[in-house]
């Protein structure tokens, strides 16, 4: 059990609050942050969350008055500097804050991490409240705020049952719990309305999306007995496709519904000479040590890294390592 006293009382002595979560960040993250940002600005706390990014068009439901906004220095560099702390959510590596990250270094914001994965021991935080076992950042929020007795309001639980209807591929990968569902039956006495949610965010997908899509789907791959399959994405696949980078979310996660695949694992490839590589797993293969092997991490079903070099090159390494695993595994289980 997280020491959630402690948090409070750090909460309750710090004047400006700074929330934020990581870059291209995901329904947990937002709705994470956005649920404690209603708690604390409810007790009266001065406190704005600030995200690195563009907030993604599907959740935009969760800020309807502007309370998510996107760093901007001329805006925001005067109020970061009085902040006197940080709460980041879901981020699971500092780096992933860029300059929102800077500046909390640069005015020694005192920063806590606030995360389900795993701790990377990063000094730039001071504090750290971890729980692995959480299948969502917002399972921990729930608990944060339940250890206060705080009653939902609407706009906290639309951001919990966000979070947790996101990470957990709403509420059907391996990683959902009883307690998701037990969130899930809170969220809905507050009035959250879960298709809507739904639909929000995964019943939006644009034509180019669609046709990337359907390029992956006719260009798969699959080795190692067809338990892996595996596919890439070139910029000029995006440009053809006239396809944004967040478009590409949740492709993994729908090859890895193919029967007999245990992983899927795709390789984008990034304008900056760097690729990002992507893993998913059914279960039977854990996932974030090849994540880590190649200098990424991530949860056991779900991880992920960024490696420098060309397409071709990195799909070549990475496809031999990720054999390498999987018949290393396999060899284990027998
Ligand atoms: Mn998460």
């Amino acid at each position: 059990m997280l020491d959630w006293k402690s948090l409070h009382n750090t909460i309750n002595s710090s004047a400006k609050i700074l929330l934020s979560t990581h870059e291209n960040p995901d329904g947990d993250g937002l709705g994470s942050a956005t649920a404690v940002l209603h708690y604390l600005r409810d007790i009266g706390l001065d406190c704005r969350l600030i995200i690195i990014s563009d907030l993604p068009k599907e959740y935009d439901f969760l800020n309807p008055d502007n309370i998510i906004e996107t760093y901007n220095p001329g805006v925001h560099d005067e109020w970061i500097s009085q902040a006197d702390l940080a709460i980041i959510f879901d981020v699971g590596d500092f780096n992933r804050l860029r300059e929102v990250g800077e500046k909390i270094s640069a005015n020694s914001v005192k920063a806590i991490n606030f995360d389900h994965h795993p701790d990377l021991n990063d000094k730039r935080f001071s504090e750290n409240y971890i729980q692995m076992t959480a299948a969502a950042t917002g399972e921990m929020v729930y608990d944060f705020l339940k250890s206060v007795n705080v009653n939902l309001s609407l706009a906290m639980a639309n951001g919990i049952y966000t979070a947790v209807m996101t990470d957990t591929g709403s509420f059907c990968y391996s990683n959902t719990n009883q307690k998701c569902h037990q969130i899930a039956i809170e969220c809905l006495e507050a009035g959250v309305n879960t298709s809507q949610i739904y639909q929000t965010v995964y019943e939006n997908r644009t034509p180019g999306q669609v046709e990337l899509l359907a390029e992956i789907i006719n260009n798969l791959n699959y080795s190692d007995n067809k338990e892996l399959a595996w596919f890439s994405i070139s910029q000029e696949m995006m440009k053809n496709a006239n396809a944004s980078k967040k478009d590409i979310d949740g492709f993994s996660d729908f090859v890895r519904t193919i029967q007999g695949v245990e992983v899927a694992l795709m390789i984008f490839e990034n304008t900056n000479g760097t690729c990002r590589v992507n893993f998913r797993s059914k279960g039977k293969y854990i996932i974030n040590t090849i994540a880590k092997s190649l200098g990424g991490g991530g949860h056991k079903f779900a991880a992920g890294a960024i490696k420098k070099g060309s397409l071709n090159d990195v799909l070549s390494d990475v496809l031999s390592e990720t054999s390498n695993y999987l018949i290393k595994q396999d060899s284990n289980f027998s």
